[in-house]
């Protein structure tokens, strides 16, 4: 949004834009290559300071393909694409994106949704042969809440909480905000903190000591609770897995109004005075917390690069868990995110700037 009010292109659509809807649209038939190529040509788009106007000004960019430019030279030409236009006015695509915008609801319930002939979320809620898990019926309690952007105010607020009750459980330990706002965002679609305490071991049962301490305080709305299987001697991991092995959590809060420095980012009308708010929290042994700090702060694209730079550059491998030397065949040890750079031979790059 920010970036069309700047941007003095006439164009009706942003090249950038059509690069998340042709992504999704691949996502959504599940067509990896095309997938990962739109959405790092989006990326690309995204980390520039500048916005195109030429296509001639792209040349030198990385991860810009055929496609991507035909699609670009079509907006810059005429502001729109035939291609995107018609997936935003396709049936499917359109009822795909509505039932993946609930939390708990993936592109496969969707879709089984759509075949069924369901179209909106009262065709979902008046199906009586329906069940929702726990998480989508949260996801459908709480959607207006946690479909509208978290400020950093409330990520401030949310720190402050989670901090606290940390700091009740036990004295050294602590809590680091990440993701999104540990990059500098304004807004995001949640708030990840990672906690941490140095006694080895103690990890997990921190995480559920800070469940029952959010619950006692009556603000815990929805919790999925996934216990570690971290194991050390499995390491290190050469396929890719989407999700780090620490022990974490999945919640919903509810944040009062009264904590937000400035007030909540509400609706006009909003009388309630608090809002629900997606919050995740991990919880990797102490060892490990530069590896996991680097791996939640993001950007996922930010990640996938730094990965295969390891990979192919350097034939490490780099995960949330551990940094592997292939040619020395060792771990590499770091206790800050500092020193995982200074292994990949790179300088260290600050959060700011790994919003890619
Ligand atoms: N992450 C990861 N593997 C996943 C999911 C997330 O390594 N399967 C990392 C990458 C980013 C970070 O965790 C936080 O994830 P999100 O909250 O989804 O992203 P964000 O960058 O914080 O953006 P948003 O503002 O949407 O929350
Ligand atoms: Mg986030």
């Amino acid at each position: 949004m920010e970036d069309r009010r700047r941007s003095s292109c006439p164009c009706q659509v942003l090249p950038r834009d059509a690069f998340e809807v042709l992504a999704e649209f691949y996502e959504f038939n599940e067509v990896e290559g095309p997938c990962l190529a739109f959405r790092r040509a989006a990326s690309v788009l995204k980390s520039l300071a500048w916005s195109v106007r030429r296509l001639g000004a792209t040349e030198g960019l990385p991860c810009l393909g055929e496609r991507s430019k035909s699609v670009m030279e079509e907006i810059l030409q005429s502001g729109r694409s035939f291609e995107v236009e018609k997936i935003l006015s396709d049936e499917r695509y359109q009822t795909l994106k509505l039932f993946t915008s609930v939390f708990g609801v993936g592109p496969k319930t969707a879709e089984k949704w759509y075949r069924r002939g369901l179209r909106s979320f009262s065709d979902i809620l008046a199906e009586p042969s329906i069940h929702l898990n726990r998480m989508q019926q949260s996801g459908f309690r709480h959607y207006g809440d946690i479909s509208r952007a978290v400020s950093r105010a409330e990520a401030r607020a949310l720190g402050n909480i989670i901090d606290e009750a940390v700091r009740a459980i036990t004295a050294d330990g602590a809590a680091a905000l990440t993701g999104g706002f540990r990059r500098g965002k304004e807004f995001g679609h949640d708030v990840d903190f990672i906690v941490t305490t140095p006694e080895v071991g103690r990890e997990d049962r921190l995480l559920t000591d800070i469940i029952e301490s959010l619950k006692q305080q009556g603000i815990l709305l929805y919790c999925d609770y996934q216990a570690s299987t971290f194991d050390q001697s499995k390491l290190p991991s050469h396929k890719f897995e989407a999700m780090d092995h620490f022990a974490k959590c999945f919640l919903i809060l509810r944040l009062d109004c009264s904590r937000v420095d400035g007030g909540l980012n509400s609706v006009e009308g909003d009388s309630r005075g608090w809002r629900a708010v997606r919050v995740d929290l991990v919880s990797p042994p102490v060892d490990r917390y530069a590896f996991t700090l680097l791996g939640w702060t993001g950007s996922r694209q930010f990640e996938r690069d730094l990965r295969r730079f390891a990979r192919s550059e350097r034939r490490m491998l780099l995960d949330n868990h551990a940094l592997y030397d292939k040619t020395k065949k060792e771990f590499l040890a770091a206790t800050t995110e500092e020193d995982i750079f200074a292994h990949l031979g790179l300088e260290y790059i600050e959060p700011w700037q790994r919003n890619a």
